[in-house]
This record gives C-alpha cells, structure tokens and sequence, in this order.
C-alpha cells in the first residue's frame, strides 16, 4: 500500500546504536533558541514559550481583578478592560495550556516513553512550534491598534463592530495557532503509531500516550472547523461579505456552531493530556498499579468521542430548540461517565497506596480535588434548566476557572515537578514546591469560590462595572488572585535556581516504571545509545521490580516499602 510505503521511509528503529544524524552531541543554552528538531529541545521550546505568556495573561488577570476591587470602572478604562478579558482569555487557552500539556509535555515525553528517538517528522514538529511565537505576538501586537475586544468568542455581531485590527490580527493568531496545533496532532498520531519500540504492545503504552491518541484526533476532527469560522469572520470584518453580519442577512447562531464545534472539544483538548500527567504521577508516588489501564485509557476514547457532541450547552440561550436541549443536555451529562471513571480509577490508585507526598504528588491530589468540584458545577450547567438561569453570570466563570485552572494549571505543574529531574537532570527543591502549593491551592479557592455565590446572586461576567451589592464578595476574590500572582514567584526561584544548582537527580528519581527513566538525566540526543526492551507494564509498581528489573537503571537500593508489598 502506498500509505504503508510512506510510513517505511520513515527513521528506521532498529535497537542498535545508530549514527547521530545531529551535528551536537550536548545541548547548550542557545540551541534552545534556535530551529532545533530533536523532539526534547522542542519539548522545553514549548513549556518556556507556554509559561512566559502564562506571566502575561496571568499579569492582565490581575489587572482585571484590581478593576474589579471596587464596583465601579476607576482602574482600567472600559476598552482596556475588555481587551485584557479577552487576550487574558485566549493567551491562557491558545498560548499557555494547549502549548504546555500538548506541545510541552507531549513532544518531551510522548518518543521517550514508546522507546524512539525523535518524533516522526522532525521537522514538521520544530515548524509546528515556531508557529506560536508569530502567533503570540500578533496577539500582543493587538494592543497598539485598541486590542481585539469582543471576548475570546469573538461572537458576531459584536466582532464585526470593535477595534478591526485588532480582531483581524486576532484572528489570524488563532489560526496559526491552530495550524500549528494540526501539525503537532497529525504527528503525534503517526509517532505513536509507528514508532513504538516493537516490544510496546499498545496494551502496554503509557496512559499518557494514549491521552495524547485521543487528544490529536481530536484536534483533528475539530480545528479545521474553527478556523473556518475564523476565516469567514475575517472575511466579513475586512473585505464586506456577510455570512454572519445580521444586517446584511448573515446568520450568528451560525457562527456560534462553528465556533463551539471546536471550542468545546478544545476544553477536552486541554484536559485530556493532563488526565494523561495524572495517570503517571498518581502511580509512581503511590506505589500502586495504576487501578483500571484499561478503563482509563479507553474513557479517554470515549470523551473525545462524546465530546464532539456537546457542543449546543454553551447556546441554550441563543434560541435554540427545546428538543435539541434535551438532546444536548443528556450528551453533556453522558460526558460525565468517562471523566467519572478516570477520577475514580485514580482514587483507587491511591486508596491503600504508600503515598510519597511529593509536590508532584500534592498538586495532582490538588488537582482532584478542582475538578471534582469544577465537575459538578459543570453538571449543573449543562442542564439547560439551570445554564439559563445562570448564562453569562460569574457561576459560569467559577465552573470554567475550576476546570480550567484547577484542572490544568494543577496537572502542569504536578508533571513539571514530576519531570523536571528527568529533563533537566537536577531536583527541584520541595520545601519551596510545598510552599508553591499552599499559595496556589489557597489562592485558587479564595478567587474563584466565591464566584459561585456572586452569579448565582446575579454579578453579570464581562464587565468592569457592577453593583455595590456584589463588593465583598470581589474584595475576597481579588486578595486571591494576588495570593496566585505571588505563588508564582517560588516556582520560578525553584525553576531557575534548581537547574543551575540544584541536587543531582540521576536516571530514576523516583523509580518509576515508564520508558523516559531507563535513559540518563537528561537524555542523550537520540534518547538511547541502545534502544529499551520493555519487560514488564509500565505501572507493576509493588511487584519487585526494582531488583534489577530495569537493566539501564544503575543500582538505586530500593526503598524498604517496595519489597513490603
Ligand atoms: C490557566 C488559567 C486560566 C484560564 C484558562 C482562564 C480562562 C479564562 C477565560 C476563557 C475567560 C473568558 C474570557 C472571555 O469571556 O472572553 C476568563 C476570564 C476571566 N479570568 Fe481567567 N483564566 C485563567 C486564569 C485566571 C486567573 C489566575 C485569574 C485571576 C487571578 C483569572 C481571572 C479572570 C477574570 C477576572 C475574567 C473575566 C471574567 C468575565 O468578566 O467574564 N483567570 N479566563
Ligand atoms: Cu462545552
């Protein structure tokens, strides 16, 4: 076949050592600042580029947040405000968690843990990346033609009526973006599939490969359809046709099904790489199989499939039919099962467990805890009964905060603390990781719990100006995004003074199972002088493994509670 014929010139994975194509043998500092194809460099590229516009965006959050201290706008000016929400919006989605858990850790760990030296098409995955900077900054450069204002829905009318530029450039930044997330998915897809260690049976692969299986086809069903839309707006602001202008026969409710298509799957886009953190940090700092491989890996499966079936909960305001809310409120809550069995496959990973609290380990409890409550908040709003009584109220910005920041921040930063020695080959300090955590965890809770109560009084989302009444409930909430701005700053310190100095990590810190630790801290380009042999499951923690199992692990003395179960 011809396709097959495609896939055989691609990088022979034969176990013996190979000729380096690389012109380097090491990394140095600048050829992170280059056009480098090897997968590990292009990991890092991401996770930097990711954090810096998470500064960003997190900075123009709590601009909005000092905004809304008092009731009324004295802060920013209204344009402004409307500007910061919505770059502070897209940067967090488009330019912070989609690059960090897919770009970051997926290119980082996705060859490393199926046993290959590089992804399949190198250099698709470095012009993949260089599509963010271009992307971030037209998104950046906004701000000098008045910044695009209409919400990260960008919904029609409204969009064709602010700032043109402004929203023409972001536009054009979401495309990029999502071309370059097109390219990342069509490679992982191939990767996975192709590149596996012959040894990798696919019911042995990582759970965080398969998260990131379910991840790019998704991606794939659901961009192109966004950028459609996008482009079809771009057209409408620029060059006066009218597929969604209303006062030239256009159609908005259009533009909203175009936009939530992907825009809801992008929710899962974004979650499912970090359930896929969570599937490999629960195990190892527990000490326990992982419960339900099986249950977990296809649940991921079957939300990306349900996933795209979703996606009229965010318009059961916008005139939608009452048997077509009834439809998409009974798929919205069958979402819910798969998500469901991951949370409690991980429960009962942990239940029993000899749990190291490690910070890995306390930010994906952490984590748990977020998205359990951002899920049920979630149930409710997509009963359409409820979502209508609360649309566009601070309720639905307390969910999405939940999910989003509880559920993704958490999962990042659990996997940085977890794969940091492994990239860097240095520990990061855990005192300064426990205090990172105590300032996040309290600091999410105290800005967004008491969101809920503000819309479900009533406090409308989107504005700079609201009623006294709502004033202490913004006051608490404001001190929480400070606590969060300055929980950042230990992380950093940590990052930064533990890659330069900090304690020598070796190949296998925290003796886990996975392929990434059989080779050196960090690893060599080409990952392995030879390649692994996999000889047991990625997660038989407790089964005595660590007697020598892992024949490219030097001689870590297992800890006493290895051998007691
Ligand atoms: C990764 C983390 C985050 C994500 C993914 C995220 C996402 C979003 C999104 C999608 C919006 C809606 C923008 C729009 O309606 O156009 C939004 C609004 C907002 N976010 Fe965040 N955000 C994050 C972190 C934060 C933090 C840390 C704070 C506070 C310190 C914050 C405060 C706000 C505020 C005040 C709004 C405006 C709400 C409104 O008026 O509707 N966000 N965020
Ligand atoms: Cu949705």
């Amino acid at each position: 076949m011809a396709q097959s014929q495609a896939f055989d010139s691609l990088p022979a994975q034969e176990s013996a050592p190979q000729a380096s194509a690389h012109p380097h043998t090491v990394w140095k500092w600048w050829h992170y600042f280059t056009f480098n194809i090897d997968h590990k460099v292009i990991g890092i590229q991401y996770l930097v580029t990711s954090f810096a516009f998470y500064l960003i965006g997190g900075l123009m959050a709590m601009a909005m947040r000092a905004e809304l201290f008092t009731a009324d706008s004295d802060f920013l000016s209204p344009e402004l405000y409307n500007a910061f929400l919505t770059n502070h919006g897209t940067i967090m989605i488009f330019m912070w968690i989609v690059p960090a858990a897919i770009g970051g850790f997926g290119n980082y760990l996705v060859p490393l843990q199926i046993g290959a030296r590089d992804m399949a098409f190198p250099n698709l995955n470095a012009i993949a990346f260089w599509l963010v900077p271009p992307s971030g900054a037209l998104l950046l450069g906004s701000f000098f033609f008045g910044g695009a204002q209409s919400g990260w829905t960008s919904y029609p009318p409204l969009s064709l009526v602010t700032a043109n530029t402004a929203q023409s450039m972001w536009i054009l930044s979401i495309v990029l973006a999502g071309t370059s997330s097109i390219l990342g998915s069509v490679n992982f897809l191939v990767t996975i599939y192709k590149m596996r260690v012959p040894s990798l049976k696919w019911d042995e692969l990582p759970l965080f490969c398969w998260a990131i299986v379910a991840t790019s086809i998704l991606a794939l069903f659901s961009t192109p359809v966004l950028a459609a839309g996008l482009i079809l707006l771009l057209f409408d602001i620029n060059f006066g046709t009218s597929f969604f202008n209303p006062a030239a026969g256009g159609d908005v409710v259009m533009y909203q099904h175009l936009f939530w298509f992907y825009s809801h799957p992008a929710v899962y886009l974004m979650i499912l790489p970090i359930f896929g953190i969570m599937s490999e940090v629960i195990p190892v700092h527990a000490r326990k199989p992982i419960f339900g491989y099986k249950a977990i890996a296809y649940s991921s499966l079957m939300i990306c499939l349900v996933g795209l079936f979703v996606w009229v909960h965010h318009m059961f305001t916008s005139g939608t039919p009452p048997w077509m809310r009834i439809f998409f409120t009974i798929s919205t809550l069958i979402v819910a099962v798969p998500t469901g069995v991951k949370i409690f496959s991980w429960v009962a990973t942990l239940w029993g467990g000899k749990i190291r609290y490690t910070s890995a380990m306390l930010f994906a409890i952490g984590l748990l805890a977020m998205f359990v409550l951002g899920g049920l908040s979630g149930v409710t709003l997509g009963t359409a009964p409820v979502d209508i009584h609360v649309h566009d109220t601070y309720y639905v910005v307390a969910h999405f905060h939940y999910v989003l920041f509880g559920g993704s921040v958490f999962g990042i930063y659990s996997g940085i603390y977890h794969w940091f020695p492994k990239m860097t080959g240095r520990m990061l300090n855990e005192k300064l990781g426990y205090l990172h955590f105590a300032l996040t965890f309290v600091g999410t809770n105290l800005t967004f719990l008491p969101m809920h109560e503000m819309g479900l009084q009533g406090m409308p989302r989107r504005v700079a100006m609201y009623d006294p009444q709502f004033e202490a409930l913004n006051h608490l909430s404001t001190y929480g995004a400070m606590l969060l701005g300055i929980s950042v700053i230990p992380f950093f310190i940590n990052c930064v003074w533990s890659w330069i100095a900090g304690e020598k990590a070796g190949d296998n810190p925290w003796q886990a199972l996975t392929l990434e630790w059989t080779t050196a801290s960090p690893p060599a380009i080409e990952n392995w002088a030879v390649l692994p042999v996999v000889t047991h499951g990625p997660y038989d923690y407790g089964m005595g493994l660590f007697q020598g199992a892992l024949t490219e692990t030097p001689a870590v003395a297992p800890e006493p509670e290895q051998s007691a179960t």
